[in-house]
């Protein structure tokens, strides 16, 4: 052994048995527990393998063909693979790979076409919206001056005749549409008509159905916006990660943000994940996964409401509900740790208007990305919400959700997962 360190050629379990036990914990947790996190997935094993790579080893701070270091000739057309593909799909100009997460997507558009104590519209938190569309506590929130919509309170869906208001009012720099706990389509024709009237930039944070659009089950923001941000790890099933796609006339200040101006060197392995998950993302089966994670939310929406659940605007027509715990006398917090007792992973969510605290809340968020990946079909979503249902009624039942948690193990291992790990 030449090594300086003979632990180089080492497993996880020879160096470090302690982290590699916890590691396999958790995957022994993903299989064995119904995932319902809205914005959770399981990646496929290309992706990990990517995540794995020796392009850890590798700075290549700049853009390809103009790279600040010596050897980037493979980790360049890695990048420059990745962006074509994420432009193929999406019908962008312009694509930039190297945001390392949404947040700092949306920062990189933020800083691109906004100066300190600038406007913007958004939605806000407790209505769906998302920390890094204006919160307080966010940098938006410190930086900008924040103007927000919301949903109606009877029908629970944007009014998009007061986003114009509110626009008109407030007159920002930039509308930010897009959610982290939204139901309902987006209709980004009249965002961008908005945008429009009031002069302002269109920024559409697709996040959590980047894998719809991609898949065909969801209008395609990237004509109507002037940018796009989005993840890469939620119904899109990739790397985690981010990107963001724009116009030619923004490409260059874009990129000038995101390197030097906000991040360092690009995650490489993390770049050639990206670029896998977007070649799978444009394969034919993906469209089939797309539609059945919608038919699945429909579904199981559906069977939450005829199991007394209120579902926040009557339902759903994407990948998320929105479930009203009050006709069954929970909290979202306390809701959340019942269901885990029982292997079900979920979380806690505000509804619109919610008379709860954020960290109580009366509602819960399901999403059906992670369980269609594993195969589960219409059929199973009778059995979850049958679960869900069961365990909620009865939260003083201990011995119930012990045998809610082995049926859902059971469930588990009728739809195996990375059975060659
Ligand atoms: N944390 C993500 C979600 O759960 O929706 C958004 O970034």
């Amino acid at each position: 052994m030449a090594y300086f360190n003979e632990e180089m050629e080492a497993s996880i379990d020879a160096i470090d048995p302690k982290i590699g036990e916890l590691i396999k914990s958790e995957l022994e947790r993903q299989r064995t527990h119904i995932e319902l996190i809205a914005s959770e997935n399981f990646v496929p094993r290309a992706v990990l393998e990517a995540a794995g790579a020796v392009l850890t080893n590798k700075y290549a701070e700049g853009y390809p063909h103009n790279k600040y270091y010596g050897g980037c000739e493979f980790v360049e057309e890695i990048e420059e693979i990745a962006n074509a593909r994420a432009k193929a799909i999406f019908g962008a100009n312009h694509s930039n790979v190297q945001p390392h997460s949404g947040t700092s997507a949306n920062q990189a558009v933020y800083f691109t076409v906004m100066n300190p104590g600038d406007t913007m519209l958004a939605m806000r938190l407790d209505q769906g919206g998302h920390l890094s569309h204006g919160h307080p506590i966010n940098f938006t929130g410190r930086l900008y001056s924040i103007a927000t919509y919301g949903v109606d309170r009877e029908t629970e869906t944007i009014n998009y005749d007061e986003v114009e208001r509110l626009a008109k009012e407030s007159r920002p720099k930039i509308i930010v549409a897009g959610a982290s706990a939204y139901p309902r389509k987006l209709d980004f024709k009249r965002f961008r008509a908005i945008a429009d009237e009031v002069g302002a930039i269109l920024m559409t944070d697709m996040a959590h159905i980047a894998g719809l659009v991609a898949g065909g089950v969801h209008d395609n923001p990237t004509p109507h916006s002037h940018f796009v941000t989005s993840t890469t790890h939620k119904t899109l099933r990739g790397a985690r990660g981010a990107f963001v796609l724009c116009t030619d006339v923004f490409a260059k200040d874009l990129d000038r943000i995101v390197f030097p101006g906000i991040q360092g060197g690009p995650i490489l392995q993390i770049i050639a994940g990206k670029a896998i998950t977007f070649k799978l993302a444009s394969e034919p089966s993906f469209k089939l996964y797309a539609a059945q994670i919608v038919k699945n939310a429909a579904s199981l929406s559906a069977a939450l409401a005829e199991r007394g659940f209120r579902i926040v605007s009557g339902g759903t027509d994407n990948h998320l509900m929105l479930v009203d715990l009050r006709p069954k006398k929970q909290t979202g917090k306390d809701a959340v740790k019942l269901l885990g007792e029982a292997g079900i992973t979920a979380n806690k969510n505000a509804i619109p208007f919610d008379p709860e605290k954020p960290m109580i809340t009366s509602g819960l968020r399901f999403g059906t990305a992670a369980i269609t990946t594993r195969g589960m079909k219409e059929a199973e979503m009778t059995v979850i919400a049958d679960a869900i249902d069961k365990v909620l009624s009865s939260p003083d039942d201990v011995a119930l959700r012990k045998s809610v948690r082995s049926k859902m193990a059971d469930l588990g291992a009728a739809f195996p997962l990375y059975e060659s790990l």
